[in-house]
């Protein structure tokens, strides 16, 4: 059981390598320092996860729902890819009713192609972070502390 759950979509495990010059040059696993970091003072477990299958991240948001023993009290979601394009995802996520989830991208996908303008997350989201690099996870988690009304200590 967790109190937060930060999801990745797909090549956001090629971070620091993939095109550096749009998603900047720290790596997935710096990232997750970064968050690790944001919620130590908080005292919250966290569990980081990325994933390149669309299955595996629905079975991920399923796990985190009280039937099957979760108890998830904030979501973080990069979806990368599959924000725009997964219904599976979105569905998945309207499972955690009650539960606040964020969005967040690397990159400003509103000055991007325009098959990036869709995201199936952001109806479900609280707030989109976008196009702050990597400081845009610790952002999202931030604003999940001030709503769930933790505090550190
Ligand atoms: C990451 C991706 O991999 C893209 O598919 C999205 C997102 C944008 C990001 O900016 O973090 O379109």
């Amino acid at each position: 059981m967790t109190d937060i759950l930060v999801l990745n979509g797909p090549n956001l495990n090629f971070l620091g390598v993939r095109e550096p010059h749009l998603y900047g040059t720290q790596t997935l696993e710096d990232i997750e320092k970064m968050c690790r970091d944001a919620v130590l003072p908080y005292g919250l477990s966290l569990d980081f996860r990325q994933s390149n299958h669309e299955g595996e991240l629905v079975e991920w948001i399923q796990q985190a729902h009280p039937s099957r023993g979760g108890a998830v009290r904030g979501v973080v979601i990069n979806a990368a890819a599959y924000t725009h394009t997964s219904v599976a995802i979105h569905d998945a996520l309207k499972l955690l009713d009650g539960v606040p989830i964020i969005e967040v991208h690397l990159t400003d996908t509103s000055t991007r192609e325009p098959f990036r303008q869709v995201s199936y997350i952001k109806p479900l989201a609280i707030q989109t972070v976008m196009g702050q690099g990597a400081n845009g996870y610790v952002i999202a988690l931030e604003r999940l502390f001030a709503v769930l009304g933790v505090s550190k200590g």
